[in-house]
């Protein structure tokens, strides 16, 4: 992946968006850490933001940097999303769920006025190129499995690290990452992925980034 000056340059530059007032979906990972960071410290010198987190992760740094929170129920919308990805295309089109947070993300970023995706250099892809993590509800996990080798897929329940068996995610379901070779239409598998049963959410992420902040060794590319 990227240097952390890189991911830094990139999320405190789609920090400086948020304005007095507004807000703000906090997204999940060590890239949109570095804005949440930057956020915190803009509150304590005078930045009136409420910040809606996707994750207990970001929930939890959110809160140790101070930033005032609201719980995803609370709004019908935000102003400005900020969060990472796994892979970007040439179309802002995004394959996320690295984190395992990709179903509240989607919701705060398709509920978002405007989302910003920020990233390293090492995220960009001509096309979508990486495995798509679904989260599927965990008795559905044998027949999403079967679904996404139809669609030509290679099914993998994501295993947990410190913890015997598979990753949990925060809504209780697990996940499993798929891998379908390069993604030539991304809309089009979305589709047949979002009407898989049993799959709660998937990683791709298509039409819904306004913005993409990529952190580079001098400064941030900017693409829309
Ligand atoms: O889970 C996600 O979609 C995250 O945004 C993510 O995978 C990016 O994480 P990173 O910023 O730590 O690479």
């Amino acid at each position: 992946g990227g240097s952390d000056d890189q991911k830094r340059r990139a999320a405190e530059r789609a920090a400086e968006l948020v304005s007095s007032g507004e807000t703000v979906g906090l997204g999940t990972g060590s890239t949109t850490a570095f804005a949440i960071r930057a956020l915190g410290r803009a509150v304590d010198g005078g930045l009136d933001v409420r910040g809606v987190p996707t994750s207990f992760a970001s929930r939890e740094l959110a809160r140790d940097v101070g930033i005032p929170l609201a719980s995803l129920d609370e709004v019908a919308s935000v102003d400005i999303a900020i969060d990472g990805a796994d892979r970007l295309d040439a179309d802002l089109n995004l394959i996320k769920g690295g984190g395992a947070a990709h179903a509240r993300e989607k919701i705060v970023a398709a509920a978002a006025s405007r989302f910003v995706v920020v990233a390293d250099p090492s995220k960009v892809a001509e096309t979508l190129d990486r495995s798509v993590p679904l989260e599927v509800l965990p008795d559905a996990r044998t027949v999403v499995a079967g679904a996404v080798e139809e669609l030509g897929g290679d099914p993998e329940l994501r295993r947990a690290e410190r913890k015997d068996g598979p990753v949990v995610t925060d809504n209780g379901n697990l996940v499993l990452d798929c891998e379908f070779g390069r993604i030539a239409d991304p809309a089009s598998l979305a589709a047949d992925l979002s009407a898989t049963p049993g799959v709660v959410e998937h990683g791709l992420f298509v039409g819904l980034a306004d913005e993409a902040y990529v952190g580079t060794d001098d400064g941030v590319d900017v693409r829309r």
